[in-house]
């Protein structure tokens, strides 16, 4: 039997991942692996392995004995914690790369990697940013993304490998918490706004991003996985678009179910990062070629992570 393997399984998308892929697939056929220990979303869901994906031997030996078939490469470091450790985010995010695409050739394995709006800088035109646009990240971890963009490119041209990709906005989730991006206020303005009624948000009122609820970034990934190559048109990553808002603009939508809840705003060095990025995402292409299309609005989020947190925290 043919199996997926998820690298980096206990992160914010891979837990959720793992369990869509699992339903899908077949619970024995989607091996979960993880530098950390096993995490609580993913017990007694199917097998999981400890891995650290840096060592090759060992990831080598794991996908000839399970006779893997498709891989879904998630381990990285993100954009505000690759900021404080460039040198790990270099290494980690590239370095786990260009050995899975090796591997990949070697073994006639399909490969899906996301990549992420940090791909953009600031050069970037700001609102509806298109798919070819120029691109100048300013972190390392955008630099990291597009430099995996070309590799991937280069291994799809060069030894006709099938990887797949997109560029994820911030991805919001009550299942799971975010690993150390930019984005992440917009899962911790929900949970500080149940537990607190409060939320001092570490970017500013007008800052708008693009974000996406993790429901529609499950959806996306399993169908770019599933659609024909033939659809796929670029082994770089797509844009993909869902919901572009402000912290002022989220913290509007919250007060709509908790009057009293109050937002204030002290910036910090993830302004930075966040002003090098676009505001909104042009994803015509995605949805040209492989039908993408969102299906959460601000509302329509707003009130599931609501409804859902106000139950897990009780
Ligand atoms: P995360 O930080 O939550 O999870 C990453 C996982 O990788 C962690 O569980 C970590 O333990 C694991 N890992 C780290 N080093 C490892 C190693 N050496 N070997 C094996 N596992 C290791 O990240 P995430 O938010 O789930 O993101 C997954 C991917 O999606 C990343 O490539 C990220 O750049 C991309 N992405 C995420 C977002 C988002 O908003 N979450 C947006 C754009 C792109
Ligand atoms: C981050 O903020 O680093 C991530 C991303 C957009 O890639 N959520």
């Amino acid at each position: 039997m043919e199996k997926i393997l998820v690298i980096g399984a206990c992160g914010q998308i891979g837990g959720e991942l793992t369990l869509a892929l699992r339903q899908k697939y077949g619970a024995g056929n989607v091996i979960a692996s993880d530098i950390k220990e096993e995490a609580e979303i993913l017990k007694g869901t199917g097998p999981f392995l400890k891995l650290d994906i840096m060592n090759a031997e060992a990831t080598r030996d794991l996908v000839k004995k399970e006779n893997i078939k498709e891989i879904y490469l998630l381990a990285a470091l993100l954009s505000a914690t690759g900021e404080k450790n460039p040198k790990l985010a270099w290494e980690l995010n590239l370095g786990s790369l260009r050995q899975i695409l090796h591997l990949c050739v070697d073994e006639k394995i399909k490969l899906f990697w996301p990549s992420s709006i940090a791909v953009f800088g600031k050069t970037t035109p700001r609102e509806n940013t298109p798919q070819k646009t120029i691109i100048e990240p300013s972190t390392m971890y955008g630099i990291t993304k597009y430099t995996g963009e070309l590799l991937c490119d280069y291994y799809n041209k060069k030894f006709g490998l099938d990887v797949r990709s997109v560029r994820y906005p911030g991805l919001i989730s009550w299942k799971s918490e975010p690993g150390g991006g930019t984005t992440d206020y917009a899962v911790e303005i929900f949970y500080e706004a149940i537990k607190k009624g409060e939320y001092i948000c570490f970017l500013s009122e007008n800052t708008y991003l693009p974000m996406m609820y993790m429901d529609d970034a499950i959806r996306a990934t399993l169908e770019i996985m599933q659609v024909s190559r033939k659809k796929i048109k670029t082994s770089m990553g797509y844009n993909l678009s869902a919901i572009s808002f402000s912290p002022k603009e989220i913290g509007d939508e919250i007060k709509k179910y908790i009057p009293d809840f109050k937002i204030s705003y002290a910036p910090d060095h993830r302004q930075a990062i966040a002003d090098s990025w676009p505001a909104s995402i042009d994803d015509s292409v995605a949805r040209a070629d492989w039908d993408w299309k969102p299906e959460f609005d601000l509302p329509k989020m707003t009130q599931v992570m609501l409804e859902n947190l106000k139950e897990k925290l009780k």
